[in-house]
């Protein structure tokens, strides 16, 4: 049963606000199935990019012409498009940074320098991507801190006994994704959250894989920090966010010193700027942080809600049309709890093999370990394939992506 909300879906218009998405590839018609490694723009986010640098380009925060103040005005408009979207309680507590990554490396960085100290515990997950362990890793080996790990289950689940027992007096923070980039499962992060506070730890939320899909509500889930990148909500890349709880990036040391950073200079002393500007040093992306604006307006034009009914019904009939049709299927992070990513494997096939027949009939998948080793190790796999969907894909391309899985796995079966 289709509910009605799918049902009136408006995939016909959405589909063709995505130019990308007309071409063919190899004569076949494209199937951009790659969206959890980076979506494809509608054409109001590339018009905006071109407005920008035909109409306000210029420095921000700098000039009193009238140039630099339209391309400020632009600039923090979208920050406050972006705090009321993740609802913020102020648009300072969003800092703009390169992405996901960016924001991880911040955080990390900031803490080391004397917030987290020898003794002191790190909680990640086995689900994270290697840009929520690393910096943590690097922070470790900077500090004398000590990390841990919450395991998964065989449906790739956190075991959330397991997180309880790694909560003690010595954890400092959390961090955790609130969905999985190599399979898409969602973690139950309010109720961790609200474990991790009652330890007086602080929470970091890798929000990469959420933001496209749901809405986020950083102060309903009382996270003290939210990460995310532009390229995956369907902006620009090199553009994404650090949402951070005001009274803690008050609190914090900047990350990198230089222009727009400081409040005074002098060879004795430097002072700093007030948030957000404390954390953005050097001339920000600024047509990237106007457009990620664009981007959430275009997505809320939408409505994620509408956007997730969409997906969930993508999720479901290529998880039956796959298991169907293939009886030697094994999808990895298979429970009811995901967003639309499948993860799978073709009996011993492997992955890449898969990945290049697909490719050659149009079809683009992701292959391999989707930066997540630790999950491969887990499954004792060296990767999967991975669908990933994005609400401008329709059931008719899962249809053809099927097809070209007969083809690729009666070829090398
Ligand atoms: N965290 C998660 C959960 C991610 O999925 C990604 C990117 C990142 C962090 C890093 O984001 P970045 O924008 O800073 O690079 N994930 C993927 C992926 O699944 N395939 O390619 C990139």
């Amino acid at each position: 049963m289709i509910s009605e909300s799918v049902a009136a879906f408006p995939i016909e218009k959405i589909g063709k606000d995505f130019p990308i998405l007309q071409q063919e590839v190899y004569g076949k018609p494209l199937v951009y199935f790659d969206n959890a490694a980076s979506t494809q723009k509608p054409q109001v986010v590339i018009d905006a990019i071109s407005d920008y640098y035909q109409q306000i380009n210029s420095n921000v925060h700098r000039g009193v012409h009238h140039l630099s103040q339209k391309a400020t005005d632009a600039f923090e408009a979208s920050r406050e498009t972006i705090r009321k979207h993740i609802n913020a309680r102020e648009s300072h507590e969003v800092l703009f940074t390169k992405g996901t990554t960016d924001s991880i490396n911040l955080v990390a960085n900031s803490l080391s320098q004397g917030m987290i100290k020898a003794g002191d515990e790190i909680i990640v997950s086995h689900l994270e991507h290697h840009s929520n362990i690393v910096p943590w890793q690097m922070l470790c080996e900077r500090t004398g801190a000590k990390l841990r790990v919450i395991p998964i289950n065989e449906r790739g689940e956190l075991i959330q006994e397991d997180f309880e027992k790694l909560l003690n007096a010595k954890t400092k923070l959390v961090a955790v994704n609130h969905i999985s980039n190599a399979l898409g499962v969602i973690n139950p992060i309010k109720e961790m959250i609200a474990k991790a506070h009652a330890s007086d730890a602080w929470v970091l939320i890798d929000g990469a894989q959420s933001i496209p899909h749901m809405k986020v509500d950083v102060q309903d889930l009382d996270a003290d920090f939210y990460a995310f990148s532009g390229h995956k909500i369907f902006g620009p890349t090199g553009i994404g966010v650090l949402y951070g709880k005001e009274a803690l990036l008050e609190q914090m040391p900047p990350y990198q010193g230089g222009g727009e950073m400081i409040a005074e200079v002098t060879f004795e002393k430097t002072t700093y700027a007030t948030l957000p500007h404390k954390f953005e040093a050097g001339t920000p992306h600024i047509e990237g942080g106007i457009v990620l604006g664009t981007a959430i307006d275009y997505v809320n034009s939408i409505g994620l809600e509408a956007i997730a009914a969409y997906e969930q019904e993508l999720l479901h009939y290529g998880t039956e049309l796959l298991k169907d049709r293939f009886p030697d299927l094994r999808i990895l992070g298979d429970t009811e709890h995901k967003t639309s990513v499948i993860s799978f494997l073709l009996g011993d096939i492997h992955p890449y093999d898969i990945g290049v027949i697909l490719d050659k009939l149009g079809v683009a998948v992701r292959t391999g370990h989707h930066c997540t080793q630790p999950i491969m190790q887990h499954f004792g796999i060296s990767g999967t394939i991975r669908a990933s969907f994005a609400f401008y894909n329709t059931k008719a391309e899962i249809d053809q992506m099927a097809e070209a899985l007969e083809k690729a796995h009666n070829m090398l079966a």
